[in-house]
């Protein structure tokens, strides 16, 4: 391992990216490339050759810290993959271009950011009672748009067990004068009877137009049809896993066991601790992304049509 990756700033963001310090799938893409800007303005390469393979090594070794992450993969693909076909530069032009690529990435997810919120707000009418889950930036962002377009609507929170990243959600909700009402996840299915929307972030969306997020989401979405509740998912485009159409299932994360009881306990148990599960598209009324609002069927046709799912982040 090189120097540069052995850096202190690196290493306390993968720490805080593996321990979900920095979570939600955005801002781990982005924490992603903060890593490899880092890396590219420390580096003792002596040849361009060796850059790109230090970058390429560090980027191996982020992908791993949260398999279930494919912006994450998309944005450390790009990154390098921008890097190494640059080609008759020397090693100190490659880095700086590192870096504005690394820039220019962080840049356009904000940008892709913005356009979901503004997509998503429109969905949202005054009266509305919003079910969510976990902490998703794409779900806060929209209602925090939606909040200052003057629209009135209240938050149903989930606690998410057992990270309790509802408790981030509600926190920023409530900074902006949203109102909510924050339940354990076992109260979803009582409290879905007073709900007009359920909105969802996500970590992946399949070729099949399943949808990936944290675990516990798959049983909200159930809850939501048993009471014909719309079930709305907010993504980018990045999170789309192309590798899903070739037959690859998407990886699903099992955290450690002593998240869910203590060391110590339930001795003899087979403990289990997925972060994510998967709903099917049948559950999915509509995704918002930042090139509009579609059916799952239609998002991936439209993907695959396309052939360029993460938008302008390709331009980086
Ligand atoms: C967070 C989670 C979020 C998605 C989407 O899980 O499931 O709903 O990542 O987030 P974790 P965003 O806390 O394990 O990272 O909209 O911010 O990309």
């Amino acid at each position: 391992m090189s120097a540069t990756a052995n850096d202190d700033r690196v290493r306390k963001i993968m720490r805080d990216i593996k321990a979900i310090k920095i979570q939600g799938a955005r801002k781990v893409a982005v924490a992603g490339a903060r890593i490899l800007m880092i890396v590219a303005q420390g580096s003792h390469a002596k040849s361009s050759r060796e850059f790109v393979s230090e970058l390429g090594m560090v980027s191996r070794e982020v992908v791993g810290l949260r398999p279930t992450e494919p912006a994450l993969r998309f944005g450390q693909e790009l990154i390098v993959s921008k890097v190494a076909s640059r080609k008759r530069v020397s090693v100190g032009e490659l880095r700086r271009y590192a870096v504005l690529v690394c820039r220019h990435y962080i840049y356009e997810t904000k940008k892709m950011l913005d356009k979901i919120a503004q997509y998503g707000a429109r969905l949202i009418s005054d009266g509305d009672v919003v079910m969510t889950h976990c902490h998703s930036h794409c779900v806060v962002e929209i209602l925090r748009f939606a909040k200052r377009q003057g629209k009135d609507f209240s938050v149903i929170v989930t606690e998410t067990r057992p990270l309790l990243q509802g408790k981030i959600t509600a926190r920023e909700l409530l900074a902006e004068k949203i109102p909510v009402v924050y339940c354990v996840d076992s109260a979803s299915a009582s409290l879905m009877k007073d709900a007009t929307k359920v909105l969802v972030g996500a970590d992946a969306v399949t070729a099949g137009g399943d949808v990936v997020n944290k675990i516990g989401t798959y049983q909200i979405a159930i809850e939501a049809r048993a009471y014909k509740v719309p079930f709305i998912v907010a993504c980018g485009t990045h999170k789309y896993d192309a590798k899903t159409a070739l037959g690859f299932p998407e990886p699903i994360e099992e955290r450690g066991r002593t998240e869910v009881s203590g060391a110590r306990e339930l001795t003899g148990a087979k403990v289990v601790n997925p972060a994510f599960d998967v709903t099917p598209k049948e559950y999915v009324y509509e995704i918002v992304t930042e090139i509009g609002v579609f059916s799952p069927e239609t998002l991936v046709g439209v993907l695959v049509s396309h052939g360029k799912n993460g938008g302008d982040l390709n331009g980086c």
